[in-house]
């Protein structure tokens, strides 16, 4: 059904959650799988921070670097916007995304730090629109146990709790929760299986430029 002038688009395919509930995990896994599947398939990351913009975040996150509430707010956006042509030049030429954190997570900390939650949405307003978005969810109390928490600065209790809640206030009809307590493997297969419907139904849909319009 596909025409030789016509190459089918990639679909864009988002992991949130909140920290350490396996997002990193299982896009890696994911884009593997998919690969083998036979779709061309990518890995991106937010913060990307190997860029000018993503070193400024990382020396904030990781470093104890301080940096003005708002001002590390539009770095996160702008490490975004810096993205945007490539991620749709990869899009566009039939691959597809797998993006672990994207604007939600944006917005989600920085409203979590006590900023007006409309103000944190409007820079990222005109993005690209996620396809699909997997949200892995879990009781904050568990992923607190998981390796490697508390080593950044947001991976506090109450900071957590607050970005959980925030994270449901700005779900989509279309999110699909994940129960991010199974098992690694029960997580992929699942998202395996919502991916592959994602990528078959957006083929022939163009690219929605309206994050948040
Ligand atoms: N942020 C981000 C903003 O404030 N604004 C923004 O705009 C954006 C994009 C860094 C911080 O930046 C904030 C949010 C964050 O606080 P990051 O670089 O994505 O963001 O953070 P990371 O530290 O890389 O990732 P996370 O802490 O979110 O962890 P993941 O990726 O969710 O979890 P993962 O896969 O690394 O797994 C964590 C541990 O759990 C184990 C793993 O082996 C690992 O030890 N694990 C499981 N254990 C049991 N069962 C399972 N099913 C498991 N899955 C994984
Ligand atoms: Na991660």
């Amino acid at each position: 059904t596909h025409s030789a002038e016509s190459r089918s688009r990639g679909a864009f395919i988002l992991l949130e959650g909140c920290d350490r509930t396996g997002k990193s995990t299982q896009a890696a896994k994911l884009v593997e799988r998919l690969q083998t599947l036979g779709h061309s398939t990518k890995l991106w990351k937010f913060p990307d921070r190997t860029t000018r913009i993503g070193q400024m975040i990382d020396g904030y996150l990781a470093k104890g670097e301080d940096l003005n509430d708002h001002a590390v707010h539009l770095l996160f956006s702008a490490n975004r916007w810096e993205a945007v042509e490539a991620m749709e030049k990869h899009l566009s030429a039939g691959t597809t995304l797998v993006v672990d954190r994207y604007a939600y997570s944006g917005v989600a900390f920085s409203a979590a730090k006590g900023l007006d939650l409309e103000w944190c949405k409007h820079p990222d307003r005109g993005l690209l629109r996620p396809d699909l978005t997997l949200f892995l969810d879990m009781p904050i109390e568990e992923s607190m146990k998981r390796g490697g928490f508390g080593e950044e600065r947001y991976e506090k209790l109450t900071i957590q709790t607050k970005v959980r809640e925030l994270f449901l206030q700005l779900r989509e009809p279309t999110w699909v929760m994940v129960d991010a307590t199974q098992s690694i493997e029960s997580i992929h297969k699942e998202l395996v299986h919502q991916s592959e419907k994602a990528i078959t139904r957006v083929r022939d849909q163009p690219l929605q430029h309206d994050l948040w319009l």
